[in-house]
């Protein structure tokens, strides 16, 4: 027997993938809403950030908790313990050749994506915003350079995605469980007039899922703020 506890808020867009992929796999879990570096998040991420997936496993008898650090780690465990419904690609989904391409994506968006668009555009707007001292366009001025960032990604990782359908057509993979909480934060923002079409259309497909709907209370779009 095993059970799923993830460490993380719900305003953690890498929090936000592990929960989706966990609703979508009918994983049941727990969740402890904490911010990156606060005591918890400290005591089961040796870096402090989030998520951390703690698996309570009892193996000969010995009960223990194993924490599992890294979103990529952590999906591939999914992916393994849990493999249907699939959230991989086959060659020939979407744009893909091979089916790494898939991960390739992942990791663009983590590594790029959420760079650009969080610290350079979501974060700044909102705390800007919270101050009430800034207006919109000098807001505007002091995130250009994180837009021009966001829109370079978005331009590029759009070519990599199917024209229609999920990222990888009809397939859906965890290449949208990772670029959709991204996304949903940039939507919430004026920033959002970055979306292009087939972006907006890609993300109403996606609000359509079950889990994307489970994973909304709590983020940025459903009006709340970091705890
Ligand atoms: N490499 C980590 C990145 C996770 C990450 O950046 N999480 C954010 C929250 S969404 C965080 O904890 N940030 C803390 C910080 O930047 O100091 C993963 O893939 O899980």
């Amino acid at each position: 027997m095993m059970s799923f506890t993830v460490i993380g808020t719900p305003f953690s867009t890498f929090t936000r993938t592990i929960t989706l992929g966990l609703h979508y796999k009918g994983l049941p879990f727990n969740q402890i809403s904490v911010l990156p570096h606060s005591e918890t998040a400290d005591e089961y991420h040796p870096f402090g950030y989030l998520p951390t997936l703690a698996i309570e496993t009892e193996t000969g008898g010995k009960e223990g908790t194993l924490k599992l650090r890294e979103s990529l780690a952590i999906v591939r465990y999914f992916d393994r313990v849990a493999p249907q419904p699939t959230l991989c690609i086959s060659a020939g989904d979407g744009r893909a050749l091979i089916e790494e391409q898939m991960w390739e994506f992942v990791s663009m968006v983590a590594s790029y994506g959420f760079p650009a668009i969080e610290f350079g555009v979501v974060k700044p707007r909102m705390a800007l915003t919270n101050e009430g001292k800034a207006t919109d366009a000098e807001i505007r001025e002091s995130i250009n350079t994180g837009v021009s960032r966001s829109r370079r990604f978005l331009t590029i990782i759009e070519e990599a995605m199917s024209p229609e359908g999920y990222a990888f057509g009809e397939k859906l993979s965890w290449a949208d469980f990772f670029l959709y909480p991204l996304l949903a934060d940039l939507r919430a923002i004026p920033e959002g007039e970055l979306l292009s079409e087939r972006m907006l259309a890609w993300m109403e497909l996606m609000d359509k899922l079950e889990a994307v709907k489970a994973t909304t209370p709590g983020t940025l779009s459903a009006g709340a703020r970091p705890s």
